[in-house]
């Protein structure tokens, strides 16, 4: 079950310890969604009984949740908090602001202690999820730039920003916006490590970078890395390793560089 000091603590700050303790900067994202509700979960807690030593967090995708139902995925997240890992939600919320605020309380009833979501929606259509997030020291998480090959198409275009006359690339101006809001993280993929770098500088140390897009998609753990990536968010990688005990383990060793106490509070 949620321990109370898991409930006491801001989420920034819980990642930021479990990363410390395992000695592990490693996100597994479990994205799992084929066969039987039942199947499903067995291979979810096998490779979470495998592998949580070396990580700092677990992050469920939709379609898992969706295929696992209520019961089964409280029991995931309360796998995770039995081992002080936090437990994120990957829904990229990107709705209006009520409907966001609305499905993320429904996902923090579940026991999930951060969400995913689109700044794309603007101001407006994040407030009532910061407010709500923050109420209940749970995390959000923007998207600013993805890691996929036509991620340039929307977050690296150039836009005018309201009252300005020279444009701006859009991922900039998402970084900044992370950084005003209050963001506890920001997504950046690492197989961008040139826009690690900037927005690294963008966020002088305030908001941490989580990177997904190592190893399957092909961004580099040790680029990413030395560019500035917080927390790795790595699926398939793990997920379909012959042993994901050993490629948690190897990933978690890496994570940490030469430098065993660097990370974003
Ligand atoms: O490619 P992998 O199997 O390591 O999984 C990466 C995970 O991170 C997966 O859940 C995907 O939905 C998520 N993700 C991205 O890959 C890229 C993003 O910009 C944001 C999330």
């Amino acid at each position: 079950m949620t321990s109370d000091k898991n409930s006491l603590r801001p989420y920034k700050d819980w990642i930021f310890n479990a990363s410390r303790a395992h000695r592990s900067r490693v996100i597994v994202a479990i994205d799992l969604f084929d066969g039987p509700p039942e199947k499903i979960f067995n291979a979810s807690n096998r490779l979470l009984a495998k592998t949580i030593y070396n990580l700092c967090g677990v992050k469920l995708g939709r379609q898992t949740v969706l295929s696992l139902g209520r019961q089964r995925t409280q029991h995931l997240i309360r796998l995770a908090h039995s081992n002080d890992i936090p437990c994120l939600i990957d829904d990229k919320l990107n709705d209006i602001g009520e409907t966001n605020e609305a499905i993320a309380k429904t996902y923090f009833q579940l026991g999930f202690d951060g969400v995913t979501a689109n700044p794309f929606v603007g101001e407006s259509g994040l407030r009532p999820l910061f407010r709500t997030a923050h109420r209940d020291r749970k995390g959000i998480i923007l998207l600013t730039f993805m890691s996929h090959p036509s991620a340039f198409e929307g977050y690296g275009q150039r836009v005018l920003p309201k009252g300005r006359t020279i444009p701006e690339f859009q991922y900039r101006l998402f970084a900044r916006q992370a950084l005003k809001w209050g963001a506890d993280g920001v997504v950046v993929g690492a197989t961008y490590p040139r826009i690690i770098r900037e927005a690294k500088s963008i966020l002088s140390g305030k908001v941490p970078i989580y990177s997904p897009g190592v190893g399957t998609q092909g961004g580099s753990l040790e680029e990413a890395r030395e560019a500035g990536t917080d927390y790795f968010i790595i699926g398939r990688s793990i997920t379909l390793a012959t042993k994901p005990d050993v490629a948690s383990a190897n990933f978690a060793r890496v994570s940490f560089g030469k430098d065993q106490v660097r990370s974003v509070r």
